[in-house]
């Protein structure tokens, strides 16, 4: 039962602290998405497309979870984005102090959008809240289309899923309407997008929908 209390009290704390840090990106006008997947679902190669669509209209920044290394940084930097890699160190997810550790270092005033990509995992990344205004979460076509059903708690806490690699579909065994009729029942209402980042099908689906998110944003900040 004590066990059980610590939890509670770390995840209320990182609540917390998420809440203060999500005022902080609001007090700038910036829209920011947590970017959540098992490991390899394609969320780098998403924020690689995106910032390369976007870059000349949107200013955008990206934050990189990894337990080690600076792979997926390099990526972004190379697509033309501002990133900032955050080493777990072995955490499964990232929380709100790790984000402490990056979130002051980035000018907000020069930013649009702000990305997350979370640590490749479907369990503990959704525990733990972030500063995001939308959780997105990818699951990719060779990873099999019993996720939402296996791994519910993601699934109830995103604003959209992105069935993704959508170009593999002719080799592999996944059922899009399962992944639907699960995300419907997990969380009505949740708009799921299918995209592949090697052909670029479903590419433009995928930025009308943040189109309108930023729009939002930007009507909400006056
Ligand atoms: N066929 C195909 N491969 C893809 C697609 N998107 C990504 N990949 C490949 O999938 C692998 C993993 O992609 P990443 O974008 O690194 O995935 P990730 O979710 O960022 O991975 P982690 O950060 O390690 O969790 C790479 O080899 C990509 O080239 C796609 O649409 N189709
Ligand atoms: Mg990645």
């Amino acid at each position: 039962m004590a066990e059980v209390r610590v939890m509670q009290k770390v995840l209320a704390s990182n609540d917390a602290l998420a809440e203060v840090q999500l005022a902080e990106v609001d007090r700038h006008g910036v829209l920011s998405l947590n970017l959540m997947s098992g490991p390899g679902a394609g969320k780098t190669s998403l924020v690689e497309r995106t910032v390369e669509r976007l870059r000349d209209r949107v200013r955008m920044y990206v934050i990189e979870g990894d337990i080690q290394g600076s792979l997926d940084a390099e990526r972004v930097a190379a697509a033309g984005a501002g990133v900032t890699q955050i080493n777990t160190q072995g955490a499964c997810h990232l929380d709100g102090m790790m984000l402490q550790s990056a979130l002051p270092g980035i000018d907000l005033s020069a930013v649009d959008l702000l990305i997350i990509e979370n640590v490749g995992n479907l369990v503990c990344p959704a525990e733990f809240r972030l500063p995001a205004h939308f959780n997105v979460t990818l699951v990719s076509t060779p990873e099999g289309s019993d996720k939402p059903v296996k791994y519910p708690l993601m699934f109830e806490r995103s604003d959209l899923v992105v069935i993704t690699k959508t170009d593999l579909l002719p080799h592999v065994d996944f059922d899009v309407a399962a992944v639907e009729r699960a995300v419907a029942k997990l969380k009505p209402g949740t708009p799921v997008l299918k995209l592949s980042c090697r052909t670029g099908e479903g590419l433009d689906d995928w930025l009308a929908w943040l189109g309108e998110k930023l729009a939002a944003k930007k009507q909400a900040a006056g």
